[in-house]
């Protein structure tokens, strides 16, 4: 149908007479009547892929490229003089995800429907999202996201459940999002959301009741982790979840017919990370329950369940203690003792055991016992897996261990967020590529063809504009746009060393006062949200934040250096910044980051990495080879072993090193200390020059000779523009389409 009659039929008027807003609901409500139409993915055996995240992004123009109705649609609008951008506006961006893992998990289900396959996503339906950030006084502040609205793409399902915990039972209740893969299948969404929710209990900022859980359960993703409280609700949070998942998986599989005992002809499960873990024990109680034998119901559960690995930063991995899960749901422990108890008898070795000595139950160790595959996401990650963090367990099991590089959907970081690149690639190589993204190679042929080669450069030139007037809009800053963009976007982390960036923005602006000007402007663009606990981070962003104010305001300095932090950086923010990014700063201490996911969209936007060899890095470097990448830095065999020894005294470096100290000295200098807090700036610095436990100081010297090198590089345009090409021709491998068929070849095996 068309939207022209159906905005008649809905309220009587032409699209040109409606708002925007009304536009916005006729889409939507037209977009869900066209997803109903489609089939959903059919074999008999069905994947569940269970996450707490689902970092979906707005889903207007997603859904209507996969419809492959967005051009139809965009250009019936500006008939009537309507702009699909600006109807867009009126769509909340749901923030159900941290960072990265939340981000996959959404790529994968639009490519599980694009691939056809008979996959669904289980997740929960925080009212409230992560949090909304607001900088004031150059610090971070946390209000609450609500982006639920009366009509939405959620639809509510008849299916509920007693989830039942320590004394009290709630109710669970269904909604489902259409999952629309690309001119495919429609899957579905789960969400599972508490009856009994009541967002009445928020009080200032992201502050609520933590032990009322019958109205706090679906709030927010994760609230603090720093008190018991908190850390209790999460796991009612993560029960609540596991155990509605697994009452729809056992009731589909019923309705199919299933005999129980053959569980694992019927049910995949990929459990992302150790969020959903307790889908283990809760399957195996409620098999036990209908009747089969424990041992059974463990084999089939094991059949089942596959598990995959997202960090090995240790204080990521989650421990909970016997007393928080006696606590909320003691049901699950005579299963833990079983599984815990199979494993001792097996094995003699306490580092496998689920049990430790101090009494807490290892999540990890639940999935990698009682699962059929382990996977890491990236091959670096995978193999530091297998010969260190979960090396006894490798040792065990070594046909479980497998890797599959992470990917992302082309449909949303290219052919939404980038158009104009789009139609170029289509008239150059066809429209093969959109669903074969290898075909990206054919670029390479393009790599003299100067008006080719032109026409990228004018595409980055006319994204760093809507970039510029994006940011101008939303945030009152001015960027100059022939400036070179230098971005770093993804969570604060120490590990991740956005500080290491900021160091170099000091070394760069002390370079200028002193008389050194880079040929051209260049513009550090930051974006990260900070888990309101981590008090390192928070100072990492108030030292940004007042070194953002100090450059910008400089007249010496900021026509040649300019520092800019996006507010509450999303996935919105990421599909306009990305476009325009010239360096993609990916420099985590090598061995931390598992793979990383934005070096992959930048890198398919034609931006060059400049990065350390972690992760996915290592992958992006051997795929567009030396000449098309900046890599510096220490190696993960290095830091490894450094860790290992105990050997790595930052104060030495810091006190040998005359730019470093200069640099970090400059934290608690007189200029910002002028700006800023004085305790977060003295305790910034304090933990730098005493611990720096991401060892930003090693590396130093190399990023700084490095980031320098891409800066030289740039000024030569016409060899700048082919390591582009070369970059975003490299990029298919990354396609998500690639991850999720590994993953059904070697994991789910679902007929499609
Ligand atoms: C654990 C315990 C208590 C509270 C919170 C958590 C918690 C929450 C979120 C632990 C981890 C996460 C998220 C992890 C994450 O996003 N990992 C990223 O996953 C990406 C997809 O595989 C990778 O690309 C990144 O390298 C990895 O950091």
């Amino acid at each position: 149908m068309k939207l022209s009659e159906f905005v008649k039929a809905e309220y009587g008027k032409s699209i040109s007479e409606c708002t925007n807003e009304e536009l916005y609901y006729a889409l939507l409500t037209l977009t869900k009547k066209m997803a109903s139409g489609k089939q959903h993915g059919n074999s008999k055996k069905k994947l569940y892929y269970i996450s707490a995240e689902f970092l979906i992004g707005k889903l207007l123009s997603n859904n209507l490229i996969n419809l492959g109705i967005y051009d139809e649609v965009k250009e019936e609008l500006a008939q009537n003089g309507k702009d699909i951008c600006e109807i867009e506006e009126f769509e909340n961006e749901p923030s159900l995800g941290n960072g990265g893992l939340g981000r996959l998990a959404a790529c994968f289900i639009d490519s599980i429907a694009t691939l056809g396959l008979n996959g669904d996503g289980v997740g929960l339906n925080y009212h409230f999202g992560l949090f909304r950030q607001i900088f004031e006084n150059n610090m971070q502040t946390t209000v609450p996201d609500p982006w639920l609205t009366e009509k939405s793409w959620l639809t509510k399902m008849d299916v509920t459940y007693d989830i039942k915990f320590k004394g009290m039972t709630v109710k669970s209740r269904m909604y489902d999002i259409d999952v629309i893969g690309y001119n495919n299948t429609s899957n579905k969404l789960h969400l599972f959301d508490v009856e009994s929710v009541d967002e009445s209990i928020v009080e200032d900022g992201i502050n609520f009741n933590k032990e009322d859980i019958k109205k706090n359960l679906t709030l927010f993703l994760y609230p603090d982790d720093s008190d018991e409280a908190g850390r209790i609700l999460r796991i009612y949070q993560q029960y609540f979840m596991v155990s509605s998942a697994a009452q729809l998986i056992l009731d589909e599989c019923v309705a199919k017919g299933c005999n129980l005992h053959d569980l694992s002809d019927y049910v995949v499960i990929q459990i992302n990370d150790t969020h959903p873990t307790m889908v283990i024990p809760e399957l195996i109680r409620l098999l036990v329950e209908r009747g089969l034998e424990m041992d059974e119901a463990i084999e089939a559960v094991t059949k089942s369940c596959a598990y995959t690995n997202h960090t090995i930063l240790a204080e990521a991995l989650e421990k909970w203690p016997i007393y928080y899960l006696k606590k909320a749901v003691p049901q699950l422990m005579p299963i833990i003792e079983v599984l815990d108890d199979k494993v001792r008898r097996k094995y003699h070795n306490q580092a496998v055991y689920i049990i430790d000595g101090e009494e807490r139950v290892h999540m990890a160790h639940i999935d990698i016992h009682y699962s059929s595959s382990v996977n890491g996401v990236a091959s670096l990650h995978t193999e530091i897996l297998k010969n260190n963090e979960l090396h006894h367990f490798y040792e065990i099991y070594p046909e479980k261990f497998n890797n599959k590089t992470n990917g992302i959907t082309f449909r949303r970081w290219l052919l939404h967020c980038n158009p104009q690149l789009t139609e170029l690639i289509t008239s150059l190589i066809g429209d093969g590529f959109k669903k074969d993204a290898t075909q990206l190679e054919k670029l390479l042929d393009y790599k003299n063809d100067e008006k080719v080669l032109k026409q990228i450069l004018e595409i980055k030139s006319a994204k760093k504009m809507e970039l510029k007037k994006a940011l101008m809009e939303k945030q009152n800053v001015t960027i100059n746009e022939n400036s070179i963009f230098d971005i770093q976007i993804k969570r604060l982390h120490e590990y991740k060393r956005q500080q290491l960036n900021a160091l170099y923005v000091i070394h760069k602006y002390l370079e200028i006062k002193a008389g050194k000007k880079p040929s051209t402007p260049i513009t550090v663009i930051f974006g990260a949200k900070a888990a309101p606990a981590y008090i390192i981070a928070q100072d990492i962003i108030h030292l940004i934040l007042c070194l953002q104010q100090l450059i910008n305001n400089d007249p010496e300095v900021s026509p040649y250096l300019n520092v800019v932090m996006v507010e509450n950086y999303n996935v919105t923010w990421a599909e306009k910044l990305i476009p325009a990014c010239d360096i993609s700063e990916q420099i985590s201490l090598a061995s931390k980051e598992a793979s990383g996911t934005g070096n992959m969209k930048f890198m398919l936007n034609g931006a060059l990495t400049l990065g350390t060899e972690d992760g996915a890095n290592v992958e992006i470097h051997e795929l567009v080879g030396d000449d098309n990448i900046y890599i510096f830095g220490d190696s993960s065999d290095t830091v490894v072993e450094r860790y290992a020894q105990g050997s790595y005294h930052a104060a030495k470096y810091y006190n040998e090193n005359a730019a470093i100290k200069e640099a970090v000295d400059f934290i608690t200098g007189e200029e910002l200390k002028a700006i800023g807090d004085k305790d977060r700036l003295e305790r910034l610095f304090n933990e730098l020059v005493s611990k720096d436990w991401f060892m930003t100081f090693p590396d130093f010297d190399e990023y700084v000779k490095t980031r320098e090198q891409a800066y030289a590089d740039y000024e030569n345009r016409e060899e700048w523009v082919q390591k582009m090409l070369v970059n975003i021709a490299k990029a298919g491998y990354f396609s998500s389409d690639r991850t999720i068929e590994e993953y059904n070849r070697d994991i789910w095996k679902l007929e499609d």
